[in-house]
């Protein structure tokens, strides 16, 4: 691979979207946000704002020409705000300027004055005022009311994850360039072009058809620029619109921070019961979603909640129910799981109480209740291929459990101050979008005369490699070699209609897409010219004689279907599945934590670019251990955002990674539901990092065996692992203890 993304990153030479080049006379933009999470403006004046030297205009919610609406899945969220704001740093006014210092300054001259109202910022509180987005949804499975009765052991109790920054290393940002006959042209950073084109073309009120979105690549998104790298790529197209020059829009760090969503905080209440001999009969779970001021895709996600809410575990009676709840934080959006941890972090809250309840390791109940063949998931799918037991089993011959158990157990008994803690997190994640008519992808693939190829498909690469994925597929499909095979722009006027690149599904859809246009191409090649063996040759002879040397192709995911009343179907095209096994060490004192080792078992399916695969599960690993010990999000009780710089906010890092992180893939995992028996990889490993949550607490109880299982809090930070060991927890015992163990 001499020409890819990893080359070019290394060298420095990826262009993003603030290293194009200035069209002549570009203009830069910057954007006010509300400095108040909930009220009525009274009073907007930009004429001290207009009258800084550089600023050209100052755009407001009455310079919109169309429809002042960029919701997605309700109409709830206006580009810029209009008689109210909902949250602090939503977007207010747009100031452009000849440079970006200029539009920055210029933006605090703005008079912007706004009478406050009070803001609510827990989805409790906001459920109990009323204000869900949506009516609460619920899945179930069995009489859960009659199965209580027969359980031998029942646990209570509630379980809160925080929020997550998806800190991207390149912010959200846009450049808009007008072009003739009323056209522009929007380079974005954005997982969803076709988004970005819709929404551009119903605020400007022109038709889709005028509007070009194009992405090179993105610098990360992980889901938050699936909707939310929309509102500034729209905002630099106003822009472009009402000036006649090209736009661009850079957040910095700290607006990138403040006006954009992050993963959803849920607080949830659960309830799990077990017959005798630990085998899961019956399971409840409420989650109150924090949806933040406006829809965006919170719907869609608590959707996912529900289809996760019984993770990886055979559960026969089951009740999910779960509510978006309106609030005045930033509109919670998409980010890699999208609802899925949330539930499953529930779920294993339930577990580890209920193992402490029976006396017995956690990883027992787990193993016990792994899903298994024609398991039924409460939304009515079987379990196909199910490996949650190879995985599982595969990780326990190569890794031992059982003496891993030992060992943390003897660390224990022989030390005081510090202790060892070891979970086992199993993970199945259903692949494709819940919403099945996204399940869609489409590819344009040329042959040149010379014998090289170009492909476009709807797929945005954000560094998880799917270019890569791409030209193998094609490379393959056409038997020549990879560097014959370049991955072109994701651009609305080569593929359109695309659904995002998200939901783990870009290679998947578009891998396939870009197949099938292969398969066009080679059969017209192989029906001109059967025997041919020199590419080049034969394409060169093939356009002399007229053949047509370029193909779309589409590919729509089969068998999906789901009945949204009965909450019933077949959502997913499949499964993936895993099992992590992680071990932390505990300074007692300090209340800080180690991660030492994550060694886990994946079903990559039979993997298309093994190293590429092997990135997405360090990184996703990565990130799910972050959310559960390290990354803390915060805001005030009026809505303001406390971590608002990155100097507030701690991002994994190889420090605090664990030296060991063993990654074995599944042998034999053929999977006959996805391209060249791939399956999809960018999610499912995130949830492996739950199980640190576990194993940190289980090193907690090991120094302080009074710690409630019955709640639980993510993110177990040091903080908050000292507030833990505060109950039972004093200097006196630790002394005692030394000289007198017990
Ligand atoms: N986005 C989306 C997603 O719109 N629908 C989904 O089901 C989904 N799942 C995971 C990540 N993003
Ligand atoms: Mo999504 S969380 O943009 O796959």
């Amino acid at each position: 691979m001499k020409h890819g993304d990893p080359q070019l990153h290394v060298r420095g030479e990826s262009v993003f979207v603030d290293d194009l080049p200035a069209p002549h006379g570009a203009l830069h933009a910057a954007v006010l946000g509300s400095p108040v999470a909930h009220g009525k403006i009274t009073r907007v004046d930009v004429n001290a704002a207009l009258a800084h030297d550089g600023v050209v205009a100052v755009l407001t919610a009455r310079d919109i020409p169309g429809e002042n609406q960029i919701g997605a899945i309700l109409p709830d969220e206006p580009l810029l705000a209009d008689g109210d704001v909902h949250h602090v740093g939503q977007p207010v006014v747009v100031v452009l300027a000849s440079s970006a210092a200029v539009a920055r300054r210029a933006r605090l001259d703005v008079a912007l004055e706004i009478d406050s109202l009070p803001a609510v910022t827990d989805p409790r509180e906001s459920a109990a005022k009323g204000q869900l987005m949506l009516p609460a949804r619920t899945f179930a499975i069995g009489v859960v009311d009659d199965a209580w009765g027969r359980c031998a052991h029942i646990v209570e109790g509630r379980a809160d994850s925080g929020a997550q920054e998806h800190f991207y290393l390149e912010t959200q940002g846009a450049l808009a360039e007008p072009m003739e006959d009323g056209r522009v042209r929007v380079h974005s950073s954005t997982q969803a072009p076709t988004a970005v084109q819709r929404q551009t073309a119903r605020v400007l009120g022109i038709p889709m058809h005028l509007v070009e979105v194009d992405v090179r690549r993105l610098g990360g998104a992980f889901g938050g620029k699936e909707d939310q790298a929309t509102p500034w790529a729209v905002m630099c197209a106003l822009g472009a619109r009402t000036t006649g020059r090209a736009v661009r829009l850079i957040l910095d760090r700290h607006d990138d921070m403040l006006m954009t969503g992050k993963r959803h905080p849920y607080s949830s209440d659960w309830k799990l019961g077990l017959d005798a001999d630990g085998k899961f009969l019956a399971y409840e779970a409420t989650y109150y979603q924090n949806a933040g001021s406006a829809a965006d895709l919170s719907p869609a996600v608590l959707e996912r909640s529900l289809f996760h809410s019984t993770g990886s575990y055979h559960i026969p009676n089951v009740r999910a129910t779960g509510m978006s709840c309106r609030t005045n934080l930033a509109p919670f959006t998409a980010f890699r799981g999208f609802g899925g941890p949330q539930a499953m972090f529930v779920l294993e809250t339930a577990i580890d109480a209920a193992a402490r309840a029976m006396n017995v390791p956690a990883f027992e109940l787990q193993r016990r209740n792994l899903l298994r063949e024609e398991s039924v998931f409460p939304y009515g799918m079987r379990a196909e291929r199910c490996r949650a037991e190879r995985c599982w089993d595969e990780a326990d011959r190569a890794y031992g459990i059982e003496a891993r158990a030992a060992g943390v157990a003897q660390h224990n008994a022989e030390n005081v101050a510090t202790k060892k803690g070891l979970a086992v997190m199993p993970v199945c994640f259903g692949i494709s979008f819940t919403n099945t008519s996204m399940n869609q992808a489409g590819a344009l693939v040329h042959v040149y005369t010379d014998g090289s190829v170009g492909v476009s498909t709807g797929a945005v690469e954000m560094g998880q490699g799917v270019n890569q994925k791409i030209r193998r597929i094609v490379a393959v499909t056409l038997g020549v070699d990879l560097d014959r095979v370049r991955v072109e722009t994701t651009n609305t006027t080569r593929v359109a209609n695309t659904s995002p690149t998200a939901a783990s599904s870009g290679a998947d859809m578009n891998g396939a897409a870009a197949q099938l246009a292969s398969q066009q191409i080679l059969e017209r090649l192989r029906a001109f010219d059967a025997d041919e063996k020199d590419w080049d040759k034969l394409v060169a002879a093939a356009h002399f004689a007229r053949v047509d040397l370029s193909a779309h192709a589409f590919y729509a995911t089969p068998r999906l279907h789901f009945d949204k009343t009965a909450e019933k179907g077949r959502p997913f095209a499949y499964h993936v599945y895993g099992t992590a096994i992680i071990e932390v060490t505990l300074d007692v004192l300090r209340g800080t934590a180690e991660i030492d080792a994550v060694r886990l078992v994946h079903d990559g399916g039979k993997m298309i670019d093994e190293a590429v695969d092997r990135g997405q599960v360090e990184g996703a690993l990565a990130q799910g251990l972050g959310w559960m010990l390290l990354e803390e999000a915060s805001w005030d009780a009026e809505g303001r955002l406390l971590h608002d710089t990155a100097g507030k906010y701690k991002v994994p890092d190889l420090g605090f990674l664990p030296d060991t992180v063993d990654v074995s893939f599944l042998a034999d995992a053929d999977n006959p539901e996805a391209v060249l028996g791939s399956k999809a990889v960018g999610e499912p490993p995130l949830m492996y990092g739950i199980g640190a949550y576990f194993a940190l607490r289980n090193a907690a109880a090991a120094a302080d065996a009074t710690i409630d299982p019955l709640q639980a809090e993510a993110p177990l930070t040091p903080e908050r692992t000292l507030e833990l060991l505060a109950g039972g927890f004093r200097v006196v015992a630790v002394e005692d203890a030394g000289q007198n163990p017990d």
